[in-house]
């Protein structure tokens, strides 16, 4: 079985995005609709500009599905773009001031131009979509594994919520922040965030945030410690802080651990016999500080991840730039672009914690098929709760 990967390719306003999505197994129903909800919700979002307008994003399946299943091949998802206008320099024109805070100036030196259009192309947020279809295709294969995502804004600019997500309450959340326009399932502090979103577009400015993400149901082990580049932590922060315009990742009680001591972070292990069955094996945490990640591992508690997101770059009112061309003081170029953006990051980063979730679980379980997979799981956790094991060949290790 090949490695869990997934690419895209598209520009923002070329004719459209590409995910593919190499290494699931075959017989995983893929819920169109459910991708389709997802790519619905990231274009949603109070604060967003006219663009998502004009679209509706929904994917177009062009490969590795045979009568709603995947069979194993490769699977490729067309997103296509309404407003797609690249070549029609009128409506696309170049652009020579770059925005500080954006790819424009970095792109152009490295690409040599001094047009910044060919990189803000494809550096714009758009790109986001196709992370969110490759996401929510491989929660079709977690959903199969019970393992579910939960993301939502925990705060837009200095407006935070003190909601408390875990396994027995997310359902509950979950159709809170549904009823809420900015992602928030905490109804004040979502009319906070509304206000200040209000307020910085008065002022021609832009607000950043926090978004969470928890997964649920994740068995005991799921990356390695073994190899930096397996570590479940490090793939999960490098796939959140990618995500355009992210600063910042923390897993679990993240910067605050700098502030307490040892035995005020980690998170003390009881057996619970009754929880045996559950995919933590009964061993239970009355906290979560690790954010369920211990050594690069899952430990049987929900993950907990938080990304950081900057104020989008592209400001109404302009900052202080240089034209590249004639290297002379001038404002920054207006490009239409959104107030706030910090909801639609709270579908991307959830479906993209997911996928890492999913491709650590593809390398521990394997199989060509998702019985397979789903009997390799179901077998390792039978087998984990026989422990101690007298292991064939050699002492017993108890
Ligand atoms: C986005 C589409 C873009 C921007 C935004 C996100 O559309 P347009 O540039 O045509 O208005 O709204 O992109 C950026 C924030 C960015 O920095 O480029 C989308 O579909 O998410």
């Amino acid at each position: 079985m090949a490695e869990l990967t997934y690419h895209t390719s598209g520009e923002s306003h070329g004719p459209g995005l590409i995910a593919l999505v190499q290494g699931l197994p075959a017989d995983v129903p893929v819920d169109e609709t459910f991708i389709n909800h997802e790519l619905r919700r990231r274009q949603g979002g109070y604060g967003r500009g006219g663009r998502q307008k004009i679209e509706t994003d929904a994917i177009e399946v062009l490969s590795g599905v045979r009568l709603g299943r995947t069979i194993g091949s490769p699977v490729t998802m067309r997103i296509r773009n309404k407003d797609s206008r690249l070549d029609d320099t009128e409506r696309t024109p170049p652009v020579h001031r770059p925005r500080p805070g954006h790819a424009d100036l970095a792109g152009s030196v490295k690409w040599l131009t001094t047009d910044c259009r060919a990189t803000l192309e494809r550096a714009s947020a758009r790109e986001t979509a196709a992370r969110t279809a490759a996401g929510a295709l491989a929660r079709c294969l977690l959903r199969e594994l019970e393992i579910e995502a939960f993301g939502f804004v925990r705060a837009i600019f200095d407006v935070e919520s003190e909601v408390s997500i875990n396994a027995d309450s997310w359902r509950d959340a979950l159709a809170a922040r549904d009823a809420s326009d900015v992602y928030c399932p905490d109804p004040e502090a979502s009319e906070g965030m509304r206000a200040a979103i209000r307020l910085a577009k008065i002022d021609k400015d832009t607000v950043g945030g926090i978004v969470e993400a928890h997964v649920f149901g994740c068995p005991i082990g799921l990356g390695s410690s073994v190899d930096w580049r397996t570590k479940l932590d490090g793939r999960i922060a490098q796939a959140v802080m990618s995500i355009q315009a992210f600063k910042a990742v923390e897993i679990g009680l993240g910067r605050e651990c700098a502030r307490r001591r040892g035995s005020d972070v980690h998170d003390p292990i009881r057996f619970e016999r009754d929880d045996a069955d559950s995919p933590s094996l009964g061993f239970v945490r009355d906290s979560n500080n690790a954010g369920g990640l211990e050594g690069g591992m899952t430990n049987g508690s929900p993950l907990v991840v938080r990304g950081t997101m900057k104020p989008i770059s592209t400001l109404l009112q302009g900052l202080p730039s240089v034209d590249l061309n004639t290297k002379e003081a001038d404002r920054s170029e207006y490009e239409r672009s959104d107030i706030s953006a910090v909801s639609a990051a709270s579908v991307v980063m959830e479906n993209v914690v997911a996928f890492e979730v999913a491709r650590a679980a593809l390398e521990k379980f394997g199989g060509d098929s998702l019985i397979e997979t789903q009997d390799n799981l179901r077998r390792f956790l039978a087998t984990a709760r026989l422990l101690p094991i007298e292991k064939p060949g050699g002492p017993a290790l108890a």
